[in-house]
């Protein structure tokens, strides 16, 4: 059997070759929740670099359909660093294996926030802002398929996030009330709402505080939280578009070339 070091090289590999690999459950059926966490910060901790620093979290599984579709019942958490946030509305499909588009909102910090089973309000008073977000998820496993120790070892499929460039006070509307439309190349393909994230976004915080906490862990003030997503995701391949509409809050585009 392979060592945590062994799987960390062979995720990174399969993201500087673009070639996706085997799951590591089926070699090592027995990876616990620890380990995978565990190869999950080695992953990150190697690719920081002057260049590239490490700027918060994401929550990935946050929705019933999502769990649904790989099998279990509980959310996970990414890190990311600066170089998945993108600059410019645009991504490389060549860049990829088999890149996904959800739509998300993110949270930015003014305050170190920690604990377990928080309440929303407790929440909120560290909360700065909140953005519109869309996520590019991209598995390095073989046919996007995972369990749940897999993906929490692949960083639960992060690659890339685009931010909405303004910023909204946390109290400019319900974040669970709000909708969202998504274009796949002009045509309507999803429909979701702020409450398909955990029936609030807020509650996604409160699950990472409560994930982040057994390691006696918090969110640090600036640090940003990709809350998870309103939808299922889009495949996409070289040519495509994807738009999320959010109504009055704006829009958000993703071209992939
Ligand atoms: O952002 C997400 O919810 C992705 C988490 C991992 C599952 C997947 O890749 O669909
Ligand atoms: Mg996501």
């Amino acid at each position: 059997m392979s060592t945590i070091y062994e799987y960390v090289e062979r995720i990174a590999t399969a993201q500087s070759e673009k070639k996706a690999i085997e799951k590591i459950t089926i070699s090592n059926p027995a990876l616990t929740f620890d380990e995978a966490y565990e190869i999950q910060r080695l992953s990150i901790e190697k690719s920081i670099s002057a260049s590239n620093s490490f700027i918060g979290w994401k929550m990935g599984l946050t929705s019933k359909a999502k769990q649904l579709q790989v099998g279990v019942d509980s959310t996970i958490y990414g890190r990311l660093t600066n170089n998945m946030l993108m600059n410019h509305n645009e991504i490389t499909a060549a860049d990829h294996i088999h890149p996904r588009i959800e739509p998300e909102v993110a949270f930015t910090f003014k305050k170190p926030i920690a604990g377990e089973n928080l309440m929303p309000y407790e929440v909120w008073s560290a909360v700065e802002y909140v953005y519109l977000a869309l996520e590019v998820i991209d598995s390095r496993y073989e046919n996007f398929s995972f369990s749940l120790m897999d993906v929490i070892a692949d960083n639960a499929s992060s690659t890339k996030f685009l931010l909405g460039s303004q910023p909204y006070a946390p109290t400019t509307t319900d974040w669970a009330q709000i909708k969202v439309d998504v274009y796949y190349n002009n045509e309507l393909k999803y429909e979701g709402t702020g409450a398909a994230i955990l029936e609030h976004p807020i509650n996604s915080v409160i699950e990472l505080l409560n994930l982040l906490s057994k390691e006696g862990r918090g969110i640090q003030p600036g640090e940003l939280v990709l809350a998870g997503a309103m939808t299922d995701a889009v495949a996409v391949k070289s040519g495509d578009t994807v738009t999320a509409d959010y109504g009055v809050l704006g829009s958000l585009t993703i071209n992939v070339k």
